[in-house]
This record gives structure tokens, C-alpha cells and sequence, in this order.
């Protein structure tokens, strides 16, 4: 392309002479043509010499454009427009890149910021729900059982708080630890049972259930569907079994079996579009309770099914009598649902409700889709600076 625009923008036809110019004759006019190094070299190319050292021109081997005769002055005139017309596609293209990169940046800040605001939402969401049990607890002084319904929080005791502010609002999930079962001392049926009820197959339940026990008891006999060390060594990232008390309920993902998709729990629908939920363990067992009992008054119906001598039926019916009033004690709940004589359902039971309480704040900014998690486990402790102790903190927003 340079070649052709040097070619032809030096063609310049006027009655002069210059240093470098190369004569040619056209019928009755006397011309130089003007032209660069490049020019001169093509021009040499192309043409022959006579024998008395006179240059004359090969017509074979060179042909002068017509149109540069023609009008030669257009034809620069056009070349410079080309060239212009490139240099402006390439600024385009430089400027559409340049804009879609900024582009690409301050929507990246845009959702920096937004993560920040919506972090700090959840984050609020949590001292507001600690700062209820705080309150609860504070004004529940003596302990028993009438001073605490008389103080209750309703919708602490529902275990649903909302948080507003300008920019959006946090949505905490608040559960009472005493409404779960306790991995580390619950009997083995109703780890069974509890299993079945967050839909696990048999299989499945079998051998996370045969886990656990192998995984907290002290020994390194393997249970028919468990796993000792045997197998947690010849993993490609070997540990040793626990052999004791899990310390979090998180613990529980290092167990043969547990999944991260049965550990947090799994969406999805079913044949009929319906939205299911298989697994989330970790909203049904606990670490931090003292006793073997279950919170009638706090406790969802998966694990209030999963005591011997309950079923769904019986749990649904507890759920329902509860949200108008909470019970007084397991008494009630075998008046209520005719259950007096099943003394082993009966001994499950418990009114009381505990200290710790674990929750979700899931905080929303208002028009924006992006959503923080925080997930908390805290102790109300009179003893604390604070009156309440964190006990487990996660900040993972891990959504399955
Ligand atoms: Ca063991």
C-alpha cells in the first residue's frame, strides 16, 4: 500500500528540473517526474539505459498511469483521504476499547460497593438479633418457666426478626440451639430418623449416620456403613478420625458421607415444578447444648419428627399450637396431642429454652441483586462486656 501511495503522490508533473528526477518524455510536452528515494529506486527498476550511458524508457517495462496525468492533484488528494479515513478507524477502535474497559471497571466498583453496603447490612442484621436475646434475657430474671413466656419475644420465639435501613434490609433466621439435636449425644434412631426426614435415601442416611458414630466415638471399630482411619488416611488429603466430641457443627463435612450440598442443603424441583430442599444438616443439628432434650417451643418439625414416638402428623400439630401460644412444658404438648402415656417421646422433650442461639442474616439492598450471608453462633453471657459471646462466625456466602 505504501509503495503504490509513494508511486503515485510523486508523480508530480511540472516543466522543471530537480536533483532527483528521472526524464521521461511523453509526445510533445518535456517532464520531469518528481520523486522520492523509493520512487527513484522503482522508477531505476524500470528502467533501461542506452548504451552511451543516456537513461531512456523501457515503454514495455513502464507504464505512467494515465490517471495521474490526468488529474494528479485528485489522486493525492484521495490517497490522503484513505489515509485519514484508517487513521480514524483506528482511533475508533482505540476509543471503543478505552470506554468499554472503563465501562467494564466501574461496574466492577459499582458491585464492590454494593457487596460492601449489603455486607455491612447482614452484618447489622446479626448485632440487632443479638441485642433482642440480650433484651430477652435481661428482663427474664428469674429463670422459670411463667417469667419466661411473660418476657418472650414473639417473633424472637418465632425465630424470624427483620432488619431496614435506607439502602435495604436483612432478613435473620434465629434459631434457639435447644430446637436441635445434638450431634455428639443424640441417640443413633434419631439420627436415623432425622436423616430420612431431610429427604435422604437410605443408603445415604445409613452411612452418614454409621459416620458419625465412628467419627465421635473413641474406638476404631468400623461400623457396618462408617469409617475409621482406615479410610480418612488413604484419602489424597489424609486426617485422622476425630474419635470425640465434634467441636463445631461444621466438623461435620470432614465426616464420611457429608457433602457440602447435605451439609448446607440443596434446592431444587421436583417432577410436579415444585421447589424441594434436600439436606441442610446444618440447620438441624447442634454442638452447644448441655442436655438431650428437644425445645418444643423453638424446634423445626424435621427434628421434632425425628423423636421416637413422633411422626410429621404430630409435629405439624405442635408448629401450629405454638405460634398462638408457646408451651408451658412437654405436659401440655401430651394433653394437647394425646401422648401422655409415651413416656420415651415425652422424655425428649423440654420448654426451656437455652442460651445460644444460631443465625442467618441475609441482607438485600433494594433494587440491586446482589445478597451478603452471615451466619453466627452466639451465647447471651451477663458476664461479657457485651452480654452476649460469638461462638462461631462465617461470612461465607455460599448458596447451594
Ligand atoms: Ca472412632
Amino acid at each position: 500500500m505504501r509503495v503504490r501511495i509513494a508511486e503515485y503522490r510523486m508523480w508530480d508533473v511540472k516543466h522543471s528540473t530537480q536533483p532527483k528526477s528521472a526524464e521521461s518524455r511523453s509526445p510533445g510536452t518535456r517532464m520531469s517526474v518528481i520523486c522520492g528515494p523509493r520512487s527513484v529506486a522503482t522508477l531505476d527498476n524500470r528502467m533501461g539505459k542506452m548504451d552511451n550511458g543516456q537513461r531512456t524508457t523501457d515503454k514495455a517495462q513502464f507504464r505512467i498511469p494515465h490517471s495521474a496525468f490526468r488529474n494528479p492533484h485528485l489522486s493525492e488528494r484521495g490517497s490522503v483521504l484513505v489515509l485519514l479515513a484508517w487513521i480514524l478507524v483506528a482511533l475508533s477502535l482505540i476509543a471503543l476499547s478505552f470506554s468499554s474497559s472503563v465501562r467494564m471497571e466501574a461496574k466492577a466498583t459499582l458491585n464492590e460497593v454494593d457487596l460492601k453496603q449489603s455486607y455491612y447490612i447482614a452484618r447489622s442484621g446479626v448485632y440487632y438479633a443479638m441485642n433482642r436475646a440480650l433484651l430477652q434475657a435481661l428482663k427474664t430474671t428469674t429463670g422459670d418457666i411463667a417469667s419466661q413466656q411473660q418476657n418472650a419475644d414473639e417473633d424472637l420465639e418465632r425465630g424470624q426478626l427483620r432488619f431496614s435501613m435506607a439502602n435495604g434490609t436483612a432478613e435473620i433466621t434465629v434459631t434457639d440451639e435447644t430446637g436441635k439435636v445434638n450431634v455428639n449425644i443424640a441417640a443413633e434412631d434419631v439420627l436415623r430418623n432425622l436423616m430420612a426426614q431431610v429427604g435422604l435415601t437410605r443408603d445415604v442416611a445409613d452411612g452418614i449416620v454409621d459416620g458419625i458414630l465412628d467419627w465421635r466415638d473413641a474406638d476404631q471399630d468400623v461400623h457396618a456403613n462408617g469409617a475409621e482411619d482406615s479410610y480418612y488416611m488413604g484419602l489424597n488429603e489424609p486426617y485422622h478420625a476425630k474419635d470425640g466430641p465434634l467441636d463445631n457443627i461444621e466438623e461435620l463435612l470432614l465426616v464420611k458421607g457429608v457433602s457440602p450440598e447435605i451439609f448446607y442443603g440443596q434446592k431444587f424441583k421436583d417432577d410436579s415444578g415444585a421447589e424441594v430442599t434436600r439436606g441442610g444438616l446444618v440447620n438441624f443439628l447442634t454442638t452447644y447444648t448441655a442436655i438431650n432434650r428437644i425445645n418444643i417451643n423453638s424446634a423445626p418439625v424435621e427434628v421434632l419428627a425425628s423423636i421416637p414416638g413422633m411422626d410429621e402428623e404430630r409435629a405439624q400439630a405442635i408448629v401450629r399450637r405454638r405460634m398462638e401460644k408457646p408451651f408451658s412444658s412437654p405436659t401440655e404438648v401430651g394433653e394437647q396431642l394425646g401422648m401422655q402415656g409415651d413416656v420415651n417421646a415425652m422424655a425428649n422433650l423440654s420448654a426451656f429454652r437455652s442460651n445460644v442461639y444460631s443465625l442467618r442474616s441475609v441482607a438485600h439492598l433494594n433494587n440491586r441483586k446482589i445478597v451478603s450471608v452471615i451466619r453466627c453462633t452466639f451465647a447471651v453471657d451477663m458476664s461479657s462486656p457485651t452480654g452476649y459471646r460469638i461462638i462461631y462466625w462465617n461470612e461465607n456466602n455460599l448458596e447451594l
